[in-house]
């Protein structure tokens, strides 16, 4: 299939009355039309009518998958509230462990579907869905079991991601590290066992895990040959980005009280910065990402919904570009390629997030004529067409 007389956001520029060949599930050739090699000329084409054609996005951290909601949560906050004096007193996270432990494999399904289904109609290709609220051994195998089935019911790439040192459950208050011992390592060897796990995520923060704490997931981690990824510095400098880097990390997430050293051992890690406004808008954080390091480092840049009832109740990755660039003056190439290729480098993955030969054939099509115009409305999706593995 040819994909012609399109506008073809690269990272670098934009190619103007460009085209894309696709075979199956892969892209073939992209550039210029002018230039399409003549063995291509037989192949039937499709004229985009000068749309944008972006690389399908990519939301690379999500809790999607969860029980309930916390709507309750949000009006106390508005009366004053915290979100740690929540979790501190027994709501967030530990609230959500209650109403996905009561979930149903099935319950956990319908639950998300309507959420991943808002992410698809605005052109999400590749989703990331993280366990971590379940605590136990079956539940946390439960939600990385539906999050894996969510593929099979829908068009799009689910990566799993273990996160259970997410929170300590009630059963283990005060004992972090038997809930590791006895809960947590286990339940990671359980789900690595039944290839339910592509990466291993922690939350290195005060209200939750230590450096030295996370540093034993991690080590079980490398055993088992997965690669890891940290929830570091969000609500304050626990020093986890430091840590994520010395095992290579993914990629370090949130990352409002980063520093400039930190950014120094990110770049040098290769470990993505995966930022994530939504949380920093629901929570009225006022302390920014250090953006500035991360470009002068050459750290690169994901954007994503995290999507969770708590701190991040958001289902639109074109909402989360805008608050990309209104929050954090991210430009709008840096937003879209926030959501393509380094999103991908987030996921660990080579084979898409940019519009180059021998990548998947996942690719949107835009009533827009540049990524600007994706970034700077608020609440309207302009997605024309979202092409998954070569098929409409
Ligand atoms: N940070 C987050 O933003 C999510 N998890 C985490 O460690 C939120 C979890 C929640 O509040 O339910
Ligand atoms: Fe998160």
């Amino acid at each position: 299939m040819i994909l012609g007389n399109a506008c073809i956001a690269t990272p670098e520029t934009l190619i103007d009355r460009g085209a894309v060949v696709t075979k199956g599930e892969t892209i073939l050739w992209s550039g210029s039309e002018a230039t399409l090699p003549q063995t291509y000329y037989n192949h039937e084409r499709t004229d985009l009518g000068g749309r944008l054609l972006t690389p399908g996005l990519i939301d690379c951290h999500t809790h999607i998958v969860h029980g309930g909601h916390r709507a309750a949560e949000f009006e106390m906050r508005l009366h004053g509230a915290t979100y740690t004096e929540i979790a501190q007193s027994g709501g967030g996270i530990l609230s959500t462990l209650t109403a996905t432990r009561a979930s149903s494999f099935e319950d956990l399904i319908t639950a998300a579907l309507p959420r991943v289904d808002a992410l698809i109609a605005e052109g999400v290709t590749t989703l990331e869905i993280k366990s971590g609220y379940g605590l136990d051994i079956s539940t946390e195998l439960n939600m990385l079991r539906a999050a894996r089935a969510i593929a099979q019911r829908r068009a799009i790439t689910v990566r799993t991601t273990f996160l259970g040192a997410h929170a300590i459950p009630p059963d283990h208050k005060g004992r972090p590290d038997d809930y590791l011992t006895d809960l947590c390592l286990p339940a990671l060897e359980q789900a690595h066992s039944e290839g339910l796990v592509d990466a291993v995520d922690g939350f290195c923060e005060n209200i939750a895990f230590t450096p030295a704490q996370i540093a034993r997931v991690f080590d079980k981690a490398q055993t088992l040959g997965l690669p890891v990824k940290l929830h570091a510095e969000q609500l304050s400098h626990m020093g986890g980005t430091a840590l994520a880097c010395r095992y290579k990390a993914l990629s370090a997430d949130h990352l409002e009280y980063a520093t400039e050293a930190d950014a120094a051992l990110m770049a040098a890690s290769g470990t993505v910065a995966v930022i994530l406004p939504g949380a920093f808008y629901t929570l009225c954080e006022t302390q920014l990402p250090p953006i500035a390091a991360f470009r002068a480092n050459g750290v690169p840049m994901a954007l994503s919904t995290d999507c969770n009832p708590g701190s991040s109740p958001l289902t639109s990755l074109l909402v989360t570009m805008n608050m990309g660039c209104t929050l954090f003056r991210l430009t709008p190439t840096e937003a879209l390629d926030a959501v393509t290729t380094n999103a991908a480098r987030a996921l660990g993955l080579t084979d898409r997030g940019r519009i180059a030969p021998d990548h998947r054939a996942d690719l949107c099509v835009w009533n827009a004529e540049t990524p600007a115009e994706l970034c700077y409305r608020i609440g309207f999706n302009p997605l024309y067409k979202r092409i998954y593995g070569g098929t409409l």
